[in-house]
């Protein structure tokens, strides 16, 4: 009996008529990612990719019994536990295993429906099939529920969670704490924060005799205290009153209202749309829309990188979530917000003015990174990202710009958003050496592209401190703590700023000399994405033209009014062929600015590089979880590049440039506390807000857009009113 026959359970005395049971909530399969089998070497990028996540928690999609392989754990979100690079997320005793034993073929299927954000999965017990739909509340960040129906639909022993089992380094020990009337808490210290978790099983017999098991659970997480086991209680109990039947209605209905803001449909292209879908979902999870939001590489999905904080959320997922959910993004910046003290300090330590954020941020804002690591010969390799790659500093101005430009929140621009430039153009500032001619220089940094350190002068990080320097001079004008010479002097060391750009080449280079280094075309050599550095050895690659990642291409995404006019095409035709991608960050840059190019054939290829990265495991790092910076980026590609939807000014520009083979495709986004609604249909485009918005549609002047809409088709490549 497939899912779908079986979305209707059979009444049980306990529990009423449960609705919404195992199966997605529907067949469709743009909503639907399947995977078949239980394969112990897949078993961590399933769980990884099939993981549920609230925001608050993120639960791996491991299956509901123990099978070798698998990882079963909760990753608590911004609740740091240990010191330095070692500083890693909580991981917490999980709520999903079941007690049985798995056949000795366990025919495992998971399927993660999207559009609800559940996971169904059925798996073969030695007493016959088990099926367990799981979810964790996006309406109620930290309560989760299952309901599983069959013959490992059992309570584990001794209680709710299996402390002994599944509470695994980096955590300590989960304490047991028993509260009133005997329900068991678990409670787990991260110093200064922890977690307290509540759950409870009520098991059922089906009509027909099957046994069956409704489970609740909530995790109280705080960074600041250890959460009070009564706390915890009490939410079990709120939890319990409402029922898993109206905790899941309203999961739902929170993903359908996320949906509305966030999905793009591509109806002509089922694989792609899925793709999307799936990307999508993940970030969704990766952000609450309340405190402050600590989103890491891997959001709440897997280990990598510990949970650490790199310019992937200031740059890649805040965009997503300023467009679509603005609550989400305010509360990254809040993150960073809450460490400009940090900050501050960090920038004296090091000799420098202003706001110094670190390149891997955790619990208190100063830098996690490592310094060593052990390279494949087991030689120590020394890193330099953390002491020199400085571009994070204006990447976190630009986050608080983009969500202001999204958002309009005057309130942000006027207080914590104008500290942040404030601090950040001090440190440029001072971090800038001015040369006899009186022009600025950046010496020995380390750029997007970690195939090159210790550099002069890279394009991306000069350029960005440039608009980080000028926009701070704008924003600053009537702030008491910023005189008129301070202001001047930003604008007079942004002029003065070397970028690379090279009138006769008409393109930027990377870093000065890197001309110089030996042209290596990696498109030709090899198949991307790839490594290029475990491949062609990292001296090579070091001493050649190869880019691990995109680096001036990002300025085209990120401040195209600050790269010279015309050097798009010139930069996309130097550095696409010598990118190898060899980090997930790159192609959807280049996907994006390939499609602003118009070269939409390349477009769509690199498009398809970034949305199959996670599902394919083309990096093999899926394991490690989610990417969220590459998901970040899909959605950038898409809603920046190919849409060309992005704030300008007061209004917002939609220019969009879309593959026929797409056929009809429609973006939401938010803008300016209203929606926006755009579909592109080969060369019509229907444009829609509400309330109203200032909307300039191709090389056309702003003008108001209603409910109504407006229409406009495309002539000869521009966009004109239908
Ligand atoms: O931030 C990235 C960096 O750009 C490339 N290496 C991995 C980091 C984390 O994703």
């Amino acid at each position: 009996m497939s899912f779908a026959d079986r979305r209707a359970l059979p009444t049980t005395p306990d529990v009423g008529t449960p609705r919404g049971g195992p199966g997605p909530a529907s067949d469709d399969p743009g909503w639907l990612v399947t995977f078949t089998g239980s394969a112990p070497e897949h078993e961590p990028s399933r769980a990884a990719q099939t993981a549920l996540a609230d925001g608050v928690i993120g639960t791996a999609g491991s299956a509901p019994l123990r099978l070798p392989g698998s990882r079963c754990e909760v990753i608590v979100g911004n609740v740091y536990l240990g010191t330095g690079a070692a500083t890693d997320l909580l991981r917490a005793p999980t709520w999903t295993l079941l007690e049985g034993e798995p056949a000795t073929d366990p025919a495992l299927v998971r399927v993660l429906d999207l559009r609800s954000g559940t996971l169904h999965q059925e798996i073969q017990t030695a007493a016959g099939p088990l099926q367990v739909t799981a979810f964790s509340s996006l309406a109620r960040p930290g309560v989760v529920g299952l309901r599983a129906w069959g013959p490992g639909a059992r309570p584990r022993k001794p209680g709710p969670l299996d402390v002994q089992t599944v509470f695994e380094p980096p955590s300590p020990p989960a304490q047991p704490v028993d509260v009133d009337d005997g329900l068991r808490v678990l409670r787990g210290a991260a110093r200064p924060g922890g977690v307290a978790i509540a759950a409870q099983d009520t098991p059922w017999v089906g009509s027909d005799g099957m046994p069956g098991l409704d489970r609740l659970g909530v995790y109280v997480a705080s960074p600041r205290r250890l959460p009070a086991a009564s706390t915890a209680a009490r939410r079990l109990r709120d939890a319990q009153r409402l029922g898993l039947d109206t905790l899941l209605d309203r999961h739902r209905a929170a993903w359908a209202r996320r949906w509305d803001e966030a999905d793009i449909q591509l109806a002509a292209d089922p694989e792609l749309q899925r793709a999307v879908r799936f990307s999508l979902y993940h970030l969704i999870g990766f952000a609450p829309d309340r405190g402050e939001a600590a989103v890491g590489a891997r959001g709440l999905t897997g280990p990598a990188y510990r949970g650490h904080v790199f310019w992937d959320a200031d740059v890649f997922v805040l965009p997503f979530f300023a467009a679509t959910h603005p609550r989400a993004a305010r509360a990254m910046l809040e993150y960073r917000v809450r460490r400009l003290p940090a900050a501050l300090e960090n920038a004296t330590a090091e000799g420098q003015s202003g706001a110094w954020f670190p390149w891997e941020s955790a619990r208190d804002g100063h830098d996690v990174t490592p310094r060593w690591v052990t390279g494949p010969d087991g030689r120590p390799i020394r890193i330099w990202a953390g002491d020199r790659q400085l571009h994070i500093v204006a990447d976190v101005a630009w986050a608080a710009s983009t969500y202001t430009a999204w958002t309009g929140d005057a309130a942000f621009a006027e207080g914590p958003g104008r500290r942040i430039f404030v601090e950040t153009a001090r440190f440029w500032a001072s971090r800038i050496e001015l040369d006899e001619g009186g022009r600025g220089h950046l010496r020995g940094v380390v750029g997007p592209d970690e195939y090159h350190e210790l550099i002069d002068d890279n394009a991306y990080t000069n350029v960005m401190a440039r608009w980080n320097l000028r926009h701070a001079a704008r924003a600053a004008v009537g702030d008491p703590s910023v005189t008129r010479a301070e202001r001047a002097c930003w604008e007079a060391l942004a002029a003065g700023l070397v970028d690379g750009y090279d009138p006769a080449t008409g393109r930027h280079e990377q870093f000065a000399g890197f001309s110089d280094l030996e042209p290596v075309m990696v498109r030709d050599l090899l198949t991307r994405p790839v490594a290029a550095d475990t491949v062609l050895g990292r001296e090579r690659v070091e001493a050649s033209q190869v880019l691990k990642q995109a680096d001036v291409l990002m300025l085209h995404l990120l401040v195209p009014e600050e790269v010279a006019a015309g050097s798009l095409v010139p930069d996309l035709d130097y550095y696409e062929p010598r990118t190898a991608h060899g980090s997930s960050l790159s192609p959807g840059v280049h996907a994006a600015l390939l499609a602003r190019a118009g070269r939409l054939d390349d477009a769509v290829a690199a498009l398809a590089m970034t949305a199959r990265l996670d599902l394919d495991e083309s990096l093999v790092s899926a394991a490690h979880g989610m990417h969220s910076a590459t998901m970040g980026g899909l959605w950038q590609a898409l809603v920046v590049g190919f849409g060309g939807i992005r704030p300008s000014g007061d209004a917002l520009l939609i220019d969009p440039r879309m593959p026929g083979a797409w056929g009809e495709v429609r973006i939401p986004v938010r803008f300016r506390g209203g929606r926006v609604r755009v579909r592109v249909e080969e060369d019509r485009l229907d444009v829609r807000a509400r309330p109203p918005a200032l909307i300039a549609v191709g090389a056309g002047a702003p003008e108001m857009i209603g409910p109504r809409g407006r229409r406009f088709r495309c002539r000869e490549g521009r966009w004109e009113p239908a």
